[in-house]
């Protein structure tokens, strides 16, 4: 039974001083009244209420650090996916049911007036969510952390279908400003581009400078992260940009009105909108400028306020700043870095480097090929000269030093590992440079890391063995429990100490329940209930009905070839199939759901898309299937309808080909909310199967190996086509006018994929995932089979918590230590 329950966070109101809060700030601070305030309105004054702790909270932990010598950590990465903050805040500072109950009392609903905050969708999927839940994790454990990032007007677009296609809409989450950010103008930053270098000859020494020919002014906005207990809140400093002059008076005056507007509008174009790419690399000079733009105003940051509490004597720079790349987007930061510690603050090159190297930490995210970051040399020399300079000294210095030390005269391996890669174009290779400039490079599950020093840097590897390292991933129990699935987590509080979501092996307790009659009952009916929550939301968002006693079966991810969307579609394909042939194909009720946005430039994901809704389209209204079988292909999927899916979820698929998806963090959420795993033995699967028990968890298919040998026997997907019948016949299907109907052939772009290349091997995999679903049907049957490793899966994630991968990389990497807040 709960004994702990002062660990919880208490609250520091009653429920009338909320509703006076409230009150107060809808008077005055909105100007509106309780019989007119409209839902929004609402929303902005309980955030104005929260705000008065939180903007305590920020400079309460500002406080504690000013002027200290402590260790600080500086998160950097082109996307935090945010999602909504509300209910998270309110959770951390153990407000929920106050604000619950204050809400009540004054007629209103809490949980509808969450529904306005918009989500800050600043990411594209999983390197995005994983920064939003690291910096959670960074303010929980006292942690002395700033995420740096872009203040992005659009950011991920909006997805509608339109005859089953994917439409993209702008997205516009702070069209009427957001609750939480505060412009924090004094910080501002100029940011230079362009132009030339000079060589300057002074007192007989040369110097470099740069000229750039245009500047921008980085504007920071502050999004106060509020930890678990209220004690810290950290800061996420995200950088808008705007002309360094707003606007051209000598052109105004000239009668020149729209033109003294131009170049202000050219320089918030790069905060404007987030590239929607995930995993290819876009090449675009604006993609560039945007990764320098939010590098050098972060540097510039740091040292404004290493400066401030420590005087111009930089000595001690490396030892109180950490810098961690969220994958090599910001790896610019290596050369600028090494600028102003060279051209600005005269350090020697060798100081400055074992300064920088000293500094940053680079994660890799991914291992395909077509994501890893490469820019055309001419591109950063025209954009960025002095860098150009620095990269090729870095280049030159590390070939030289380093590599021959190695591998005397071995050209070969010296342009493998160089930063430049020759070819008719030279392109900088943003990897290497980020694996040679940084003390510790980690991959984000232990398979990951491992084919990250044995497929992507072996030759780095071996010249600096102490240098690679694994963090595996991580999600917040406090949004991906607490928060999203009240229903369980009361269950559990019943039955575990309170502090559950600080500790999450304290739910390691419910293993003992995971027989226990009673407990399977009352968990199982947690499960129907969201169940049941969830299919309203289907009903509203397609229009689609289904029932909750079917098998909610759920593949939310960003739309790739290799996470394999289309397996799960032909797998469904062949179970339709079955009942046509056989109305009595033994099937327990089935319903699967899809949430995932496809790049809009990636034609095959865009076709797949199209795939699912017709053939969903096709199985959701023939008659003849007895509603045994269900497809649901939620629009716009994002960080708060995951919230409301997961806990609804029985079955997780996470069916990507073995070795390429890194780590993954839904397979992880999912399992927590007690959705059984469907999935390869890839990224951190592994080790949710190692720690939920194989038995709690369905793996099938194709290992690392398996794929290494099939590859190098020459992969023939053709063979697997003509081999097994079904296959054969759901693929034939997509070829005729059977799921579009009148036209012949819409779909058979994917058929043709897959028989003439699929690269991702989805038909060597077919028939293993066949078999591996039967065995869910037949678990999910046995009722107490069923709960049991529900039960076991929710009891045994702790490992996955973000608090310990956060604790790993403080540890090991960042080597900082926590430092609470004083009340
Ligand atoms: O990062 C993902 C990996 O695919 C997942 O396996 C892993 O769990 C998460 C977190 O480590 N990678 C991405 O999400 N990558 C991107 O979103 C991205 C965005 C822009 C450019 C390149 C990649």
């Amino acid at each position: 039974m709960a004994t702990n329950l002062s660990a919880a966070p208490q609250p520091q109101l009653t429920v009338p001083q909320f509703k006076e809060s409230v009150l107060k700030h809808l008077h005055s601070t909105l100007g509106t009244y309780e019989e007119k305030a409209s839902q929004q309105a609402w929303n902005q004054a309980i955030a104005a209420a929260i705000n008065e702790f939180v903007y305590d909270g920020v400079s309460r932990t500002r406080k504690t650090h000013a002027g200290k010598g402590t260790r600080a950590v500086h998160y950097l990465s082109l996307e935090f996916l945010m999602g909504r903050l509300m209910s998270n805040n309110l959770q951390n500072l153990g407000l929920y049911e106050i604000a619950d109950a204050a809400m009540t009392d004054l007629g209103q609903s809490l949980s509808d007036i969450l529904e306005e905050e918009p989500d800050m969708a600043l990411g594209n999927g999983g390197l995005g969510r994983l920064a939003a839940c690291f910096i959670d994790s960074m303010a929980t454990l006292s942690l002395p952390a700033i995420g740096y990032g872009i203040h992005y007007e659009h950011g991920l677009f909006r997805q509608e279908f339109y005859k089953g296609r994917q439409v993209e809409r702008p997205d516009e989450w702070r069209e009427f400003g957001s609750s939480w950010e505060i412009c924090r103008p004094e910080s501002q930053q100029t940011v230079k581009l362009y132009g030339y270098v000079e060589t300057v000859y002074e007192q007989g020494q040369s110097r470099k400078v740069w000229r750039p020919s245009r500047t921008l002014r980085a504007i920071p906005w502050d999004i106060p992260i509020v930890g678990y207990g209220g004690q810290n809140v950290n800061i996420l400093r995200l950088w808008e940009s705007r002309a360094d002059k707003f606007f051209d008076w000598d052109v105004f005056n000239s009668g020149g009105y729209l033109d003294a507007y131009a170049e202000s509008v050219q320089a918030e174009t790069v905060s404007k909108v987030l590239y929607p790419n995930d995993e290819t690399e876009a090449g675009k000079e604006l993609r560039l400028i945007q990764q320098y733009f939010f590098s050098a105003a972060s540097i510039a940051d740091v040292m404004r306020r290493y400066k401030s509490a420590h005087g111009n004597d930089l000595s001690k720079f490396a030892e109180l700043n950490a810098m961690q790349l969220n994958d090599t987007h910001p790896a610019i930061a290596i050369p600028e870095l090494m600028r102003i510690l060279v051209d600005e603050e005269g350090f020697t090159w060798h100081d400055a480097w074992t300064m920088t190297r000293a500094t940053f930490a680079y994660t890799n995210h991914t291992l395909l090929p077509e994501a890893l970051e490469r820019w055309p040399l001419k591109l950063i020399e025209k954009v960025l000269p002095r860098h150009m300079e620095i990269i090729f000294e870095i280049n030159s210095r590390f070939l030289q030093d380093e590599v021959e030390a190695k591998w005397p005269g071995d050209d070969a391996v010296k342009r493998k590992l160089s930063i430049i890669e020759e070819g008719s174009a030279q392109m900088v290779r943003m990897g290497n440079l980020s694996a040679v400039g940084s003390h510790t490079v980690n991959g984000v599950a232990q398979i990951h890391s491992e084919l990250v020093k044995k497929d992507l840097f072996p030759e780095l590897n071996a010249l600096w063995p102490t240098k690679f390292t694994n963090v595996t991933n991580g999600i917040t129990p406090r949004r991906w429990m607490k928060a999203c699935n009240p229903r369980l987590s009361s269950l559990i509080e019943k039955h575990v100490d309170a502090d559950w979501p600080r500790y999450l092996e304290k739910l390691s307790g419910l293993k003992a329940l995971a027989d226990d009659a009673a407990f399977q009952k009352d968990y199982m009916a947690v499960k129907q209930a969201n169940k049941e929550d969830f299919v309203k939301v289907i009903r509203e968002l397609t229009g689609i009905e289904v029932s909750a006693d079917a098998i909610f079966d759920v593949q939310i991810k960003r739309l790739h070839e290799y996470k394999r969307q289309h397996l799960n579609l032909l797998h469904i394909m062949a179970l339709y199939r079955r009942l046509l042939i056989d109305p009595n194909y033994d099937l327990h009720p089935r319903v699967f759901i899809f949430g995932a946005k496809a790049a809009p430039g990636y034609r095959l994901a865009k076709e797949i898309i199209f795939a699912i809704n017709k053939v969903a389209e096709k199985i959701n209204n023939d008659v003849r299937i007895n509603n045994k079988l269900k497809v649901v292909f939620l629009p716009n999927y994002r960080v708060s309808l995951a919230e409301k899916l997961i806990p609804a979820s029985d079955v997780s698929e996470q069916i990507s080909l073995a070795g390429k998806e890194a780590s993954g963090t839904g397979n992880m959420k999912l399992a927590l909310n007690g959705a059984i795993t469907i999935g390869t033995m890839d990224g951190a699967n592994i080790e949710i199967a190692e720690e939920a028990g194989t038995d709690n968890v369905v793996i099938f298919g194709m290992e690392v190996d398996d794929v290494e040998a099939l590859l190098a026997k020459g992969y023939q997907p053709a063979d697997y086509y003509r081999s097994n019948d079904e296959l054969k016949a759901v693929l034939d299907w997509l070829d005729g006018d059977f799921f579009t109907p009148g036209e012949p052939g819409l779909l058979s772009e994917v058929k043709r994929n897959l028989i003439e290349s699929d690269s991702f091997m989805v038909l060597a995999d077919f028939e293993a995932y066949s078999e591996a679903q039967k065995k869910i049907d037949t678990l999910y049957r046995d009722k107490k089979a069923w709960a049991r490793a529900a039960i076991m899966n929710t009891a045994s994630l702790a490992k996955f918590n973000s608090d310990r991968s956060i604790q790993d990389y403080a540890e090991n990497i960042w080597h900082i230590k926590a430092v609470p807040a004083k009340s």
